[in-house]
């Protein structure tokens, strides 16, 4: 059975309301243009869930957050909770994302937290792990990356693992321009999903995507590889063009 593929934009901070419009009107337009053989989303800042929302229902474009907060309500200034998304219309909220390991100091432990928060609030988790050139430098890509995994596993029955996004998104290749190779790519893929498959071998179908410096160039490569289900798009995602020349490649 084949899995379905899925291209997920993540605009970080990027975006102001009108240049949010033009991009928005455009994916969506390329979207329906391309249909629904494969997933298309947008994951956007949170100030522009509503704009989202507006222009993007009923079209075959979802979208969602970029962080969640572990709790569903309470003393947490600044946080957005899963509900509050969910108000929106957002499907998914991307959790673990490296620069939010790196620059908020997020664990594991809270990823996961978050994973579980999501999927109790119904939206999609999508799962960021990677390794940092100096761990696969050492050699220790498939520890860094086992750990980072089993650490959401750990917290989700099998059912609710079942309902995961995993984008496994190399530090050393985000936001460079220095992509892995698809055979790189390819390689750790096909590790995670053989981990998956140790907690249950229904879990081999969780969609593992590939994020870091994807572009129209590399696409094709990386979407033609066994265990490579997509792409989670960062830079590539802020120029319509790009973002659908990207997702004509996981057709
Ligand atoms: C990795 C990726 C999207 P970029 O961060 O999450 O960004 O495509 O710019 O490397």
């Amino acid at each position: 059975e084949q899995r379905v593929k899925w291209v997920i934009g993540n605009w970080k901070m990027h975006g102001r309301l009108a240049e949010n419009a033009a991009l928005l009107q455009a994916v969506a337009d390329g979207a329906s243009a391309i249909g629904n053989s494969i997933r298309m989303a947008v994951c956007v800042p949170t100030p522009y869930l509503a704009q989202a929302q507006a222009l993007l229902s009923g079209k075959p474009l979802a979208w969602g957050v970029q962080d969640i907060s572990p709790y569903t309500h309470g003393a947490y200034t600044g946080e957005v909770a899963a509900e509050m998304a969910g108000e929106f219309g957002a499907t998914l909220a991307i959790v673990g994302h490296s620069e939010r390991r790196a620059y908020h100091a997020e664990s594991s432990e809270l990823v996961a937290a978050k994973a579980r928060r999501a999927l109790e609030a119904d939206l999609t988790p999508i799962v960021c792990i990677g390794e940092t050139l100096d761990e696969r430098e050492a050699g220790t890509t498939e520890s860094v990356v086992g750990a980072q995994l089993d650490a959401v596993l750990k917290l989700l029955s099998v059912e609710e693992a079942g309902r995961i996004v995993v984008a496994y998104e190399p530090v050393w290749a985000i936001g460079t321009g220095r992509s892995a190779t698809a055979e790189q790519a390819q390689e750790v893929h096909a590790f995670l999903r053989a981990r998956l498959a140790q907690k249950d071998a229904s879990l081999t179908r969780v969609p593992l995507l590939y994020g870091g410096s994807v572009k129209p160039e590399n696409a094709l490569a990386l979407f033609g590889q066994a265990d490579i289900d997509g792409g989670l798009i960062g830079g590539a995602s802020l120029k319509s063009e790009d973002f659908l020349a990207i997702c004509e490649q996981a057709k």
